[in-house]
């Protein structure tokens, strides 16, 4: 296992849309195990390939709250085959938009068909936190990021705010200052 870089917005990559996977084969378990130990070590709640620069239809989610307590789930090609007509509105956050969190409306029930690690086909029907996150997830394959959701004002001051916060991270790197090798994300949860 090892632990890969996650990419913050804006970044190119994680606009793109990503590619499904022929086969649940080693390589893909690789990518699923790495990308686990990476959401762990951030810490997250799910994590998309796509933000660890791999844009292959991957996804993992742990969630160990009080009231809802489901994973590791590995999913590959995770798609929404039913949605409820009740929406949720919960205040989300990314670990590749770090340290801002915005309200998000969703659908509050969905089930989701996937690949597990092991290539079998899978039926999840998920509500609550574990609802949003697969539905957050399945974004980032898609390109789309929370802040997508929300106004456009607000989309462009955080992204403003998390280019200012790299370029000064970068200066005080080229500096050499200490404080730049500290650890990269807020936790997002
Ligand atoms: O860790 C995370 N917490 C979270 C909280 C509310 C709604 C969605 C999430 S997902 C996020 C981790 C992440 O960025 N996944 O892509
Ligand atoms: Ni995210």
């Amino acid at each position: 296992m090892a632990l890969r870089t996650i990419l913050t917005a804006p970044d190119p990559r994680l606009k793109k849309k990503s590619l499904p996977v022929t086969d649940v084969d080693a390589d893909v378990r690789q990518l699923m195990d790495d990308m686990l130990e990476t959401m762990y070590d951030a810490p997250g709640i799910g994590l998309a390939a796509p933000q660890v620069g791999d844009l292959r239809r991957v996804v993992v989610l742990h969630i160990d709250r009080e009231d809802t307590k489901v994973g590791p789930l590995f999913m590959a090609n995770p798609e929404i085959v039913a949605a409820s007509d009740e929406d949720a509105t919960y205040e989300e956050g990314c670990l590749s938009v770090p340290e801002h969190y915005s309200d998000v409306v969703r659908p509050a029930r969905v089930t989701v068909r996937y690949l597990d690690r092991d290539g079998q086909q899978q039926e999840l029907a998920c509500e609550g936190l574990l609802a949003t996150c697969v539905q957050h997830e399945i974004d980032h394959l898609d390109g789309i990021l929370f802040i997508d959701h929300i106004s456009a004002l607000k989309r462009n001051m955080i992204l403003r705010k998390l280019l200012k916060a790299r370029k000064e991270k970068e200066r005080d790197a080229a500096d050499g200052k200490p404080e730049a090798k500290a650890k990269e994300h807020a936790p997002a949860i």
